[in-house]
């Protein structure tokens, strides 16, 4: 049997989940090990002193470090969706969502941490973000344009957790395209097929392939 890469893996981990994504889309299968953040395992450290998910090794010891740089190999390997259009890795988006978006999503998310001011000013400053989204998806299906690409998919696990912040607002939020957008992915196979649960890795334990063979992954 040909070795597998490994992917070390969050489940919950925006930048895990999109580089989950562009590899299941691929067809690639690899070894996952799911960490938790707290409690690094001391095979991660070794290879990726960063110490940050995903982390995929090649078999031939390559350490890909970045969600990003994971989801150019796996497409680059093996793109049977189309996801790598000309405006698959736009600068724009990828780093709006990564730097400012980002940013005011932890504040949103994390009030406790940041309580100087308060969720609704946070909110409404990762909002300046979707309504750039929104202004797109309202003349195009998909943020690459007539069909699904990689910067859809690297924006989807963020946009999903500040929809998970106040679930009953975003409902009745000013974003109808892209709350239809961001449904059409969770609903998706594919989504399903990446957030199935994993136990946590131990190095005794054997390959856990990825994404799982099981007819019905565990996704709660
Ligand atoms: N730029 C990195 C960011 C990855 C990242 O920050 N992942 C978080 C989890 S969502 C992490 O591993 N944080 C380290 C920690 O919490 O100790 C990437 O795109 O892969």
């Amino acid at each position: 049997m040909t070795e597998l890469p490994v992917l070390y893996s969050f489940r919950r981990c925006p930048y895990a989940i999109r580089a989950r994504m562009a590899i299941a889309a691929s067809g690639i299968k690899v070894s996952l090990r799911e960490i938790l953040l707290k409690d690094k395992p001391r095979a991660l450290l070794e290879v990726s002193p960063k110490a940050t998910v995903p982390v995929l090794v090649l078999p031939d010891g390559e350490v890909i470090e970045e969600s990003l740089d994971v989801m150019r190999w796996a497409l680059n390997t093996h793109d049977p969706l189309g996801w790598l259009t000309e405006a698959a890795f736009d600068s724009h988006w990828i780093e709006t969502c990564d730097g400012e978006f980002k940013y005011w999503l932890d504040r949103y998310k994390y009030t406790d941490r940041f309580s100087e001011h308060p969720a609704a000013l946070y909110r409404k400053n990762a909002e300046n973000f979707l309504a750039e989204v929104e202004a797109t998806l309202s003349n195009s299906q998909w943020l690459a344009g007539s069909s699904a690409g990689a910067v859809d998919v690297a924006l989807l696990p963020f946009i999903r957790q500040f929809a998970g912040v106040e679930p009953t607002w975003w409902v009745d939020a000013p974003y109808p395209r892209t709350r239809e957008w961001l449904n059409a992915w969770l609903n998706s196979a594919l989504f399903t097929k990446i957030m199935a649960k994993y136990p946590r890795w131990e190095p005794s334990q054997l390959c856990q392939t990825f994404p799982s063979e099981a007819p019905n992954p565990q996704t709660h």
